[in-house]
């Protein structure tokens, strides 16, 4: 009986020391379903190399005052284009419901929704581009601005992308949030309305996603996520914009 006391006495005590050992998460995905909707090409040059868009795995866990946000990809990271991060062709937006969700829209340049029960509270964007370009980038995002974490700093090694986000920009336990990653491409020069994002078009292009419908541009921009890709499926004709859900890791 003593013993059965002992581990919650022992924790109300050093509450600090028990809450720094929450669960982390951890999320696999599948491999080979970076095809968004099922249909989708990777652009033709070669730093797009296969893989590079392929999410494998997904943590977040505590690192002292910080959460560590971790993707995994099916590629070796590759610096092609400089950005010093130690990757360059890769993006991430990771939106989280800590509890407050409310945003059912997104940021510009995704064209997805989250369905009305998976409503997200804030997004973190793991992007090669210094906190400043991004930064500048938010402008493009309306009220959704205040909703964006900008990482303290966000660096590939291996095939492992990790940012580092500030425990004061979230609440509570991470194994109580919701979550869904949408993998993207980082675009060093979007279209005056998208926010750092690579387009996806009918045919691909040396810089363009192929394997969308150009009639109505109501294609999801997004390349693999966490869940079944039937969120993915959209339809022009209809005016059905792909809906994406939010996932708990137990
Ligand atoms: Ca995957
Ligand atoms: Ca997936």
């Amino acid at each position: 009986m003593f013993k059965k006391a002992l581990k919650p006495l022992t924790c109300a005590i050093a509450m600090a020391a028990c809450m720094a050992h929450a669960a982390p998460v951890s999320f696999t995905d599948a491999v080979g379903d970076d095809f968004g909707p099922g249909s989708y090409t990777y652009p033709t040059n070669p730093v797009y190399t296969a893989g590079s868009f392929d999410m494998t795995a997904f943590r977040i866990s505590e690192d002292g005052d910080n959460y560590k946000f971790e993707v995994d990809v099916a590629a070796d990271l590759a610096d092609e284009w400089n950005t010093g991060a130690g990757f360059a062709v890769q993006m991430f937006f990771v939106f989280v419901d800590a509890g407050q969700g409310s945003n059912t829209a997104v940021l510009p340049g995704l064209n997805v929704r989250f369905a009305d029960d998976s409503a997200w509270e804030k997004v973190v964007i793991m992007s090669p581009q210094s906190a400043r370009r991004v930064k500048a980038e938010t402008r493009k995002a309306g009220k959704l601005r205040s909703s964006i974490i900008i990482p303290e700093s966000t660096q590939g090694s291996g095939r492992t992308i990790t940012s580092i986000v500030p425990k004061s920009e979230l609440s509570g336990d991470p194994s109580n949030w919701k979550v869904q990653v949408v993998v993207q491409s980082n675009e060093g020069f979007p279209d005056g309305k998208d926010m750092l994002t690579r387009q996806v078009n009918s045919s691909n292009g040396e810089h363009r996603f192929g394997g969308g419908d150009d009639s109505k541009k109501c294609d999801p921009h997004v390349i693999d996520i966490l869940g079944d890709h039937s969120q993915l499926s959209y339809d022009c004709a209809a005016d059905k914009q792909a809906t994406l859900k939010l996932f708990q890791t137990k």
